[in-house]
């Protein structure tokens, strides 16, 4: 199915994945969500370069060619937007409104950034790298860090394909950073430069935005996608009839597996268990979940999938609310109307 993107802001462009599209266990490019600070640069792709520099032995400019001609990996990666789900909160939290549709699953394909850092050779002291993206406004530009240690994960990816073509312009070309079981953020488009520093990064949009804010005004960066559940069928406001109902939908997370998914088909007071599908796309693909629900009761009905993971972390049922509303993964209800 191909159907663009439900247009969230107009510009930049920030855009969620359709509803139908999300029935599908990888999201076609050209309907997965987009999430823009600045507007799309322009790229000379022959004179794009992906410099590697700052506190390293061997600085690297490379060409898309000369990453085309490295040692290539292959991930499937669920990818949310940390303000996934913000328009729940309430009070309301500033920042886009996004529904629960900023997030999307697709194959990436590139050099693992770690190929390329053992190139360069960090020097000692490194504590992190800063991705720079060509995209800026009239103060900055795109960039964002991610601790060494993590960085140096063999997923990580200098990704230059998705879903089996180039990267799209909306999605980063020439490359982009992709880090899998990080929320969205992390993985920085249109890279230009990736800097080993021996000091954390302090940028805005690391220190003063896609941050979880405390109330004791201390600041801590949003890092890995938090365990989630969603429904995709049935779909809010629809109409069912009564008898059995299939209720499936996808469950992820950043941090731990998957262990199990409960659904609430009276608005969160009981749970029963789904069954869950294969997990052969691999750990940072969302996985399938699937519940028969007979349904002998008219009316107005709720219902609500909540995930488990392997550390016994349940997903919570209520919205987690903080000021610039990132992490929202309290559970998404599905009102229906059962006739
Ligand atoms: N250079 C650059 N990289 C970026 C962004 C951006 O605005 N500029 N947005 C980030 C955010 S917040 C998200 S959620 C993802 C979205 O990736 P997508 O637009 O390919 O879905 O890109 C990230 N990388
Ligand atoms: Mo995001």
């Amino acid at each position: 199915m191909s159907l663009p993107p439900r247009v969230v802001q107009e510009s930049p462009l920030c855009a969620a994945t359709p509803a139908a599209v999300l029935a599908e266990p990888t999201t076609p490019t050209d309907s997965f969500f987009v999430r823009n600070h600045f507007p799309v640069p322009r790229v000379d792709v022959g004179a794009w370069r992906f410099a590697v520099g700052g506190a390293v032995a061997r600085p690297l400019a490379l060409s898309l060619a000369d990453l085309r001609m490295r040692r290539a990996r292959t991930v499937t990666v669920t990818m949310e937007c940390a303000g996934n789900s913000r328009a729940r909160l309430s009070p309301p939290a500033k920042g886009v409104a996004w529904n629960d549709h900023a997030v999307g699953t697709a194959t990436f394909t590139g050099v693992p950034l770690a190929d390329v850092l053992a190139e360069a050779g960090p020097r000692a002291g490194v504590v992190e790298v800063v991705a720079r993206g060509l995209d800026r406004g009239p103060n900055e530009a795109f960039e964002r860090s991610l601790p060494i240690a993590d960085a140096m994960h063999p997923d990580v990816l200098v990704a230059t394909e998705m879903n089996g073509k180039p990267l799209e312009a909306a999605h980063g070309f020439p490359a982009r950073l992709l880090v899998p079981g990080w929320y969205g953020v992390a993985s920085v488009k249109w890279l230009a430069a990736l800097d080993c520093v021996t000091e954390p990064f302090r940028g805005r949009f690391q220190a003063a935005e896609y941050v979880y804010r405390a109330p004791d005004g201390s600041v801590e960066p949003v890092r890995r996608q938090r365990l989630k559940a969603l429904i995709v069928e049935p779909r809010d406001n629809d109409i069912v009839s009564r008898g059995e109902i299939r209720v499936r939908g996808w469950a992820w997370s950043g941090s731990s597996a998957i262990d199990r998914v409960e659904i609430s088909v009276d608005g969160g007071r009981r749970w029963a268990q789904a069954d869950l599908g294969p997990a052969d796309a691999g750990p940072w693909a969302w996985r399938a979940f699937e519940f028969r629900w007979r349904a002998t009761v008219s009316g107005e009905q709720t219902i609500l999938a909540r995930a488990i993971d392997e550390d016994g972390n349940a997903q919570p049922t209520a919205p987690v609310w903080n000021e610039q509303g990132y992490g929202n993964n309290g559970a998404v209800p599905v009102h229906l109307r059962v006739v």
